[in-house]
């Protein structure tokens, strides 16, 4: 029976374009073919427990704002009331996926062996409502954030014991996502990384969070959890300065400690503003090196300069998005995890569905406009004309000789090149076609 916290919202449907109903989707529809896949198979949408479901609307200056009836979240009756409405919500939204971290769905209760219990009852019970709704999890990881003992780090801290209480966390949470036929399991290092270098020894510590990933892709494959392990690269917050940077300096990272066939990246839209980069910057970055895993769809605010985690609204950043991922051929274990939560204003059950409708929406609309362009193919063909040249079989064979015998070319053929446009507004006014 329906605890009636959505009151009497009805399960979301698809009406089209024209429709003027705030609760339905105009451009999200699962079942529409966009080359060759259905739309629900392409955008693969989650819904992240934490954002909507365990913050109460708090920011640096006030308390919670959201009163729920699973608030405060400490005892494993209100945990399981959480479960409930979270399930609830997937069915009106028709949301395939959902993620979590430990902390999202289990009350927080002090030490190891407790944290374990109770994440083992509460995923039992999640493992139940799964099998009756056919949601699935798209991925699970470990809060090693929030608590004050992880308030120097996890796998970074300077304290040995943090590690081991780390280490046995991960191995908890990856044993759970695995019992609930997890797709992926993600680390996100909030406080790998330091607040001021004069107490930081940089080094060790990036040796130890090398050392302690690897231990997880061996954990991974010791109980044949078959899905992908992801690191989600963000600049800085709560760090001043955290380790997993950027797409790049993960990729460096994951080199450097034999890890680039193991693990792959989680995106999140947000966190590349903050880093200096577009969206499109970081997933082009990853798809480069063989590295996308998933995305973390959100907006930042650009004026305020910190993670504001809002639902998308932007086509046109979206769309560019998606043209990436799908020019690499989409996702595979991966999908759209909307790491998005509602305004602190925004306090009733409708804001709650609302954000999700629209943000699903955007995306449909950013992956329709993806798709265009790539049948169109005028952002392709215009790419294999700037780079023509390098078809040459001179061109080509450079590559394989030296600057003496290049520089012996340059004078011999008298090689001047001449300039040429590179279209740039063309090219955006191509893209202001289809968004
Ligand atoms: C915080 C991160 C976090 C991760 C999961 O900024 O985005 O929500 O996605 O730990
Ligand atoms: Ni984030
Ligand atoms: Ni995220």
């Amino acid at each position: 029976m329906a605890s009636g916290f959505f009151q009497e919202i009805e399960k979301i449907r698809y009406e089209g374009e024209d429709s003027k109903n705030p609760l339905a989707f105009r451009h999200y529809n699962p079942d529409e073919v966009i080359m060759g896949k259905r739309m629900e198979d392409h955008l693969r949408f989650a819904v992240a427990w934490w954002h909507s479901f365990a913050w109460e609307g708090g920011d640096p200056f006030g308390g919670p704002t959201l009163e729920r009836p699973w608030h405060p979240q400490d005892d494993m009756g209100r945990a399981k009331m959480k479960a409930d409405i979270a399930f609830e919500m997937f069915d009106i939204l028709g949301q395939p996926y959902f993620c979590w971290h430990d902390a999202d769905i289990r009350p927080e209760q002090g030490n190891y062996a407790d944290n374990l219990r109770t994440l083992e009852e509460i995923t039992d019970y999640i493992g139940e409502k799964m099998q009756v709704s056919g949601t699935k999890l798209l991925w699970g990881t470990a809060n090693m954030f929030s608590h004050r003992r992880w308030m120097g780090g996890a796998s970074t801290n300077p304290d040995p014991d943090v590690f081991a209480f780390a280490a046995a966390t991960v191995k908890s949470c990856i044993d759970a996502t695995h019992k609930l036929g997890g797709e992926n399991y993600v680390l996100w290092g909030g406080r790998e990384g330091y607040e001021t270098l004069l107490n930081t020894d940089m080094g060790a510590e990036l040796d130890h969070m090398g050392r302690f990933l690897n231990m997880v892709v061996e954990y991974k494959h010791k109980i044949g959890f078959k899905g992908a392990i992801l690191v989600e690269p963000k600049p800085q917050e709560p760090s001043k300065h955290q380790y997993d940077y950027d797409a790049a300096t993960c990729i460096g990272f994951l080199r450097k400690y034999g890890l680039e066939d193991e693990v792959k990246l989680n995106l999140e839209q947000g966190h590349a503003i903050l880093a200096g980069h577009s969206f499109e910057h970081e997933i082009a970055t990853a798809v480069a090196e063989g590295m996308l895993g998933s995305i973390d769809m959100n907006r930042n605010d650009y004026q305020s300069g910190w993670d504001t985690d809002q639902f998308p609204n932007n086509t046109p950043e979206v769309a560019l998005a998606y043209y990436h991922i799908l020019k690499a051929g989409g996702f595979t274990t991966g999908g759209t995890n909307f790491d998005a939560k509602i305004r602190r204003q925004s306090i009733d059950a409708e804001d709650l569905i609302a954000a999700h409708v629209g943000g699903m929406d955007i995306c449909a609309r950013g992956l329709k406009a993806a798709a265009a362009m790539i049948e169109d193919g005028g952002l392709e063909a215009a790419l294999e004309d700037r780079y023509a040249g390098w078809s040459s079989d001179t061109a080509q064979s450079m590559l394989s000789s030296g600057l003496d015998e290049i520089t012996a070319r340059v004078l011999a053929e008298d090689i001047n090149p001449q300039p040429r446009s590179g279209q740039q507004e063309i090219l955006e006014n191509y893209v202001n076609r289809f968004v």
